[in-house]
């Protein structure tokens, strides 16, 4: 049998981890948490489709295109968080658990960044715990996956 698939998704401006402001976000680089992502999903015995974009659209598409085709969404909308209620009605329509993931505690930074549009479609939500939450949000979907399935 095939493994659950996870899309994990990427919003703008994460393509540069590690290459900039890393006492924010740390020295690991997209391609680290992608490899991160592989070994914790491998672990899990799940299958990932990790992937990032700066375009609000494409992410919405990408969504979209989850419906049927994954068992979960992990998310890391960077600033559509806070600003997109089009990828919160994406993320309610396609009726799947979602895991939103930010790298650093947002409630610990500016107050524009205290909500998130996405927390509202998210069934549950990670920050501040670094890169390291990525793999804590596969964890965490590999439950939800498995109680999806008992009911
Ligand atoms: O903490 C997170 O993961 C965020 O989602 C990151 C977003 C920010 O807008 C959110 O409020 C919180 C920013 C992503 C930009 O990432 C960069 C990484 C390195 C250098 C510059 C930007």
């Amino acid at each position: 049998m095939e493994p659950p698939l996870i899309a994990v998704l990427n919003g703008p401006n994460l393509n540069l981890l590690g290459t900039r402001e890393p006492e924010k976000y740390g020295s690991a680089t997209l391609d680290d948490v992608e490899a991160l992502c592989a070994e914790t999903a491998d672990e899990l015995g799940l299958a990932i489709d990790f992937r990032q974009t700066n375009g609000e659209g494409e992410l919405i598409s990408w969504v979209q295109e989850c419906r049927g085709r994954a068992a979960g969404i992990v998310i890391n909308p960077a600033g559509y968080s806070h600003t997109s209620v089009a990828l919160m009605d994406s993320l309610l329509a396609v009726e799947l658990p979602v895991v939103e993931v930010h790298i650093t505690n947002i409630h610990r930074r500016e107050a524009f960044r205290h909500h998130s549009y996405v927390s509202r479609a998210a069934t549950g939500v990670i920050c501040g715990l670094g890169v390291g939450g990525y793999s804590l949000a596969l964890r965490a979907m590999a439950g939800l996956i498995v109680q999806d399935e008992s009911e």
